[in-house]
Protein backbone atom coordinates (compact mmCIF):
# COMPACT_ATOMS: atom_id res chain seq x y z
CA UNK A 1 0.00 0.00 0.00
CA UNK A 2 1.21 3.34 -1.04
CA UNK A 3 2.07 5.67 2.15
CA UNK A 4 0.68 8.99 1.57
CA UNK A 5 3.15 12.13 2.15
CA UNK A 6 2.01 14.40 4.59
CA UNK A 7 0.57 17.38 4.20
CA UNK A 8 0.36 21.10 5.95
CA UNK A 9 -2.27 20.82 8.42
CA UNK A 10 -2.23 17.20 8.65
CA UNK A 11 -2.71 15.33 11.85
CA UNK A 12 -0.96 16.32 15.17
CA UNK A 13 -0.32 13.21 15.28
CA UNK A 14 3.00 11.59 13.51
CA UNK A 15 3.39 8.34 15.17
CA UNK A 16 1.73 5.47 16.40
CA UNK A 17 3.42 3.11 18.39
CA UNK A 18 2.63 -0.36 19.53
CA UNK A 19 3.09 -3.04 22.16
CA UNK A 20 2.88 -6.18 21.16
CA UNK A 21 1.28 -8.74 23.65
CA UNK A 22 -2.14 -7.86 25.14
CA UNK A 23 -2.26 -5.02 22.49
CA UNK A 24 -1.88 -6.38 19.07
CA UNK A 25 -3.60 -9.65 20.59
CA UNK A 26 -4.21 -11.61 23.45
CA UNK A 27 -0.98 -13.25 23.24
CA UNK A 28 -0.56 -13.94 27.21
CA UNK A 29 -2.66 -17.56 27.27
CA UNK A 30 -0.59 -18.71 24.44
CA UNK A 31 2.56 -17.65 26.28
CA UNK A 32 1.33 -19.66 29.54
CA UNK A 33 0.64 -22.72 27.23
CA UNK A 34 4.11 -22.85 25.74
CA UNK A 35 5.81 -21.63 29.31
CA UNK A 36 4.51 -25.14 30.63
CA UNK A 37 4.71 -27.31 27.09
CA UNK A 38 8.34 -26.17 27.69
CA UNK A 39 8.87 -27.33 31.03
CA UNK A 40 7.93 -31.01 30.34
CA UNK A 41 9.68 -31.08 27.35
CA UNK A 42 12.90 -30.26 30.17
CA UNK A 43 11.28 -32.78 32.87
CA UNK A 44 10.58 -30.01 35.07
CA UNK A 45 7.25 -30.73 37.31
CA UNK A 46 6.66 -26.88 37.20
CA UNK A 47 3.02 -26.08 35.86
CA UNK A 48 1.84 -22.40 35.92
CA UNK A 49 -1.95 -22.21 35.85
CA UNK A 50 -3.65 -19.10 35.50
CA UNK A 51 -3.56 -17.62 38.37
CA UNK A 52 0.00 -17.72 39.25
CA UNK A 53 0.82 -16.58 35.91
CA UNK A 54 -1.38 -13.56 36.13
CA UNK A 55 0.74 -13.03 39.25
CA UNK A 56 4.15 -13.42 36.79
CA UNK A 57 2.88 -11.75 34.37
CA UNK A 58 3.92 -8.24 36.58
CA UNK A 59 7.91 -9.49 35.71
CA UNK A 60 7.93 -8.22 31.81
CA UNK A 61 10.36 -10.63 29.70
CA UNK A 62 9.65 -13.96 29.64
CA UNK A 63 13.50 -14.96 30.70
CA UNK A 64 13.55 -12.27 33.74
CA UNK A 65 9.73 -14.16 34.77
CA UNK A 66 11.23 -17.56 34.56
CA UNK A 67 13.82 -16.36 36.77
CA UNK A 68 11.06 -14.65 39.37
CA UNK A 69 9.42 -17.87 39.66
CA UNK A 70 12.69 -19.63 40.04
CA UNK A 71 13.91 -17.22 43.08
CA UNK A 72 10.74 -17.78 44.56
CA UNK A 73 11.54 -22.09 44.68
CA UNK A 74 12.37 -23.83 48.09
CA UNK A 75 15.64 -25.35 46.65
CA UNK A 76 18.77 -26.11 47.55
CA UNK A 77 21.05 -23.50 46.20
CA UNK A 78 23.13 -25.57 43.98
CA UNK A 79 20.26 -27.29 42.38
CA UNK A 80 18.99 -23.60 42.31
CA UNK A 81 22.16 -22.56 40.33
CA UNK A 82 22.02 -25.62 38.18
CA UNK A 83 18.47 -24.95 36.76
CA UNK A 84 19.18 -20.92 36.33
CA UNK A 85 21.95 -22.29 34.13
CA UNK A 86 19.22 -23.79 32.36
CA UNK A 87 16.91 -20.72 31.78
CA UNK A 88 17.97 -19.41 28.48
CA UNK A 89 17.45 -22.96 26.92
CA UNK A 90 14.07 -23.34 28.20
CA UNK A 91 13.02 -19.92 27.19
CA UNK A 92 14.66 -20.78 23.68
CA UNK A 93 12.10 -24.11 23.78
CA UNK A 94 9.32 -22.09 25.54
CA UNK A 95 9.61 -19.56 22.32
CA UNK A 96 9.66 -22.88 19.94
CA UNK A 97 6.63 -23.84 21.35
CA UNK A 98 4.90 -20.37 20.99
CA UNK A 99 5.65 -19.79 17.35
CA UNK A 100 3.96 -23.45 16.56
CA UNK A 101 1.42 -22.55 18.31
CA UNK A 102 0.77 -19.09 16.24
CA UNK A 103 1.72 -20.63 12.91
CA UNK A 104 -1.36 -23.16 13.63
CA UNK A 105 -3.50 -19.93 13.99
CA UNK A 106 -4.41 -19.90 17.66
CA UNK A 107 -4.40 -16.30 18.03
CA UNK A 108 -6.33 -13.45 15.88
CA UNK A 109 -5.49 -9.74 16.27
CA UNK A 110 -7.44 -8.08 18.39
CA UNK A 111 -10.43 -5.69 17.71
CA UNK A 112 -10.04 -2.89 15.32
CA UNK A 113 -6.11 -3.64 15.00
CA UNK A 114 -5.68 -4.00 11.34
CA UNK A 115 -7.65 -1.37 10.23
CA UNK A 116 -6.25 1.31 12.66
CA UNK A 117 -2.72 0.37 11.50
CA UNK A 118 -4.53 0.38 7.84
CA UNK A 119 -5.57 4.26 8.15
CA UNK A 120 -2.61 5.05 9.99
CA UNK A 121 -0.06 4.18 7.05
CA UNK A 122 -2.87 5.62 4.31
CA UNK A 123 -2.38 8.60 6.57
CA UNK A 124 0.88 8.86 6.33
CA UNK A 125 1.64 8.63 10.08
CA UNK A 126 5.22 6.81 11.09
CA UNK A 127 4.09 3.37 13.23
CA UNK A 128 6.76 1.21 15.29
CA UNK A 129 6.45 -1.75 17.89
CA UNK A 130 7.44 -1.58 20.81
CA UNK A 131 7.53 -5.33 22.86
CA UNK A 132 9.29 -6.76 25.32
CA UNK A 133 9.03 -10.03 23.36
CA UNK A 134 11.18 -11.78 21.30
CA UNK A 135 11.34 -9.88 17.52
CA UNK A 136 10.77 -13.54 15.96
CA UNK A 137 7.69 -13.61 18.25
CA UNK A 138 6.36 -10.53 16.39
CA UNK A 139 7.39 -11.89 13.13
CA UNK A 140 4.98 -15.11 13.76
CA UNK A 141 2.32 -12.46 15.19
CA UNK A 142 2.03 -10.30 12.09
CA UNK A 143 2.76 -13.29 9.44
CA UNK A 144 0.09 -15.40 10.82
CA UNK A 145 -2.40 -12.44 11.09
CA UNK A 146 -1.87 -9.74 8.65
CA UNK A 147 0.79 -12.17 6.05
CA UNK A 148 3.27 -9.44 6.37
CA UNK A 149 6.59 -9.28 7.93
CA UNK A 150 7.47 -6.28 10.17
CA UNK A 151 9.48 -4.23 8.35
CA UNK A 152 6.43 -4.13 5.56
CA UNK A 153 4.07 -2.36 8.18
CA UNK A 154 6.64 -0.73 11.02
CA UNK A 155 8.47 2.22 10.29
CA UNK A 156 10.79 0.84 13.42
CA UNK A 157 10.77 -2.61 15.52
CA UNK A 158 12.06 -2.41 19.04
CA UNK A 159 11.53 -6.01 20.36
CA UNK A 160 12.94 -7.69 23.66
CA UNK A 161 16.86 -7.95 24.63
CA UNK A 162 17.38 -4.35 22.30
CA UNK A 163 17.54 -2.42 25.33
CA UNK A 164 19.26 -2.36 29.03
CA UNK A 165 15.79 -1.86 30.95
CA UNK A 166 12.54 -3.72 29.65
CA UNK A 167 9.37 -2.40 30.84
CA UNK A 168 8.24 -0.72 33.17
CA UNK A 169 11.42 1.52 31.96
CA UNK A 170 10.95 3.62 28.83
CA UNK A 171 14.02 2.35 27.08
CA UNK A 172 12.06 0.60 24.05
CA UNK A 173 9.98 3.38 23.79
CA UNK A 174 12.70 6.27 23.15
CA UNK A 175 14.73 3.49 21.23
CA UNK A 176 11.36 3.58 18.62
CA UNK A 177 10.91 7.47 19.08
CA UNK A 178 14.54 7.58 18.39
CA UNK A 179 14.41 5.59 15.23
CA UNK A 180 11.30 7.03 13.82
CA UNK A 181 12.98 10.70 14.92
CA UNK A 182 9.46 11.82 16.19
CA UNK A 183 8.76 14.39 19.68
CA UNK A 184 7.59 12.13 22.19
CA UNK A 185 4.70 15.06 22.30
CA UNK A 186 3.84 14.11 18.60
CA UNK A 187 2.82 10.21 18.99
CA UNK A 188 0.93 7.90 21.20
CA UNK A 189 1.40 4.73 22.69
CA UNK A 190 -1.07 2.39 22.73
CA UNK A 191 -0.50 -0.86 25.63
CA UNK A 192 -2.51 -3.33 28.07
CA UNK A 193 -0.61 -3.78 30.91
CA UNK A 194 0.27 -1.59 33.85
CA UNK A 195 3.92 -1.71 33.07
CA UNK A 196 3.56 -0.70 29.89
CA UNK A 197 1.63 2.17 30.77
CA UNK A 198 4.54 2.93 33.04
CA UNK A 199 7.13 2.99 30.26
CA UNK A 200 5.41 4.53 27.92
CA UNK A 201 4.36 7.37 30.35
CA UNK A 202 8.25 7.65 31.64
CA UNK A 203 8.73 8.10 27.68
CA UNK A 204 6.72 11.16 27.59
CA UNK A 205 3.84 9.36 25.44
CA UNK A 206 0.35 9.66 25.66
CA UNK A 207 -1.23 6.32 25.95
CA UNK A 208 -4.27 4.42 24.93
CA UNK A 209 -4.90 1.39 26.70
CA UNK A 210 -6.77 -1.58 26.00
CA UNK A 211 -6.85 -4.14 29.17
CA UNK A 212 -7.18 -8.09 28.42
CA UNK A 213 -8.69 -10.32 30.79
CA UNK A 214 -4.93 -10.81 32.46
CA UNK A 215 -5.15 -7.16 33.73
CA UNK A 216 -8.86 -6.74 33.82
CA UNK A 217 -8.85 -5.30 37.56
CA UNK A 218 -5.65 -3.20 37.02
CA UNK A 219 -5.44 0.73 37.80
CA UNK A 220 -4.28 2.30 34.79
CA UNK A 221 -4.65 5.81 36.72
CA UNK A 222 -2.41 8.19 34.15
CA UNK A 223 -3.76 6.69 31.04
CA UNK A 224 -5.13 9.29 28.82
CA UNK A 225 -7.85 6.76 27.37
CA UNK A 226 -9.28 3.35 28.51
CA UNK A 227 -11.26 1.44 26.04
CA UNK A 228 -12.34 -2.36 25.70
CA UNK A 229 -10.07 -2.60 22.92
CA UNK A 230 -9.69 -0.72 19.70
CA UNK A 231 -12.78 -1.23 17.84
CA UNK A 232 -14.24 2.03 16.46
CA UNK A 233 -11.49 3.88 17.59
CA UNK A 234 -10.40 6.01 14.59
CA UNK A 235 -7.84 8.76 13.70
CA UNK A 236 -10.00 11.27 14.61
CA UNK A 237 -10.65 10.58 17.72
CA UNK A 238 -7.52 9.85 18.49
CA UNK A 239 -6.29 13.15 17.14
CA UNK A 240 -8.90 14.71 19.91
CA UNK A 241 -7.13 13.25 22.84
CA UNK A 242 -3.84 15.04 21.21
CA UNK A 243 -5.74 18.45 21.05
CA UNK A 244 -6.70 17.87 24.27
CA UNK A 245 -3.21 17.39 25.78
CA UNK A 246 -2.09 20.13 23.54
CA UNK A 247 -4.47 22.47 25.20
CA UNK A 248 -3.47 21.71 28.69
CA UNK A 249 0.14 21.56 27.38
C1 LIG B 1 4.80 -8.92 27.11
C2 LIG B 1 5.85 -9.62 27.85
C3 LIG B 1 6.57 -10.75 27.16
C4 LIG B 1 5.63 -11.94 27.00
C5 LIG B 1 6.42 -13.23 26.88
O1 LIG B 1 5.46 -8.21 26.08
O2 LIG B 1 6.16 -9.25 28.97
O3 LIG B 1 7.65 -11.09 28.01
O4 LIG B 1 4.83 -12.08 28.19
O5 LIG B 1 7.27 -13.13 25.74
P1 LIG B 1 4.80 -6.83 25.53
P2 LIG B 1 8.82 -13.55 25.88
O6 LIG B 1 5.76 -5.73 25.93
O7 LIG B 1 4.70 -7.03 24.03
O8 LIG B 1 3.42 -6.69 26.19
O9 LIG B 1 8.85 -14.90 26.56
O10 LIG B 1 9.34 -13.57 24.46
O11 LIG B 1 9.45 -12.46 26.72
MG1 LIG C 1 1.66 -5.99 26.51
Amino acid sequence: MRRRTRQKGDLLLEALLFDVDGTLADTEELHRQAFNAAFVEHGLEWDWGPAKYAQLLAVAGGKERLARYLDSLVLEEEERERLRARLPEIHRTKTRFYQAFFAAGRCPLRPGVARLIADARAAGLKLAIASTTTASNVEALLDATLGEPPHRLFHALVCGDQVAQKKPAPDAYRLALELLQVHPARALAFEDSPNGVRAAKAAGLAVVVTPTRWNADADFGDADLVRPSLEGLGLSELERIFARRDAVA
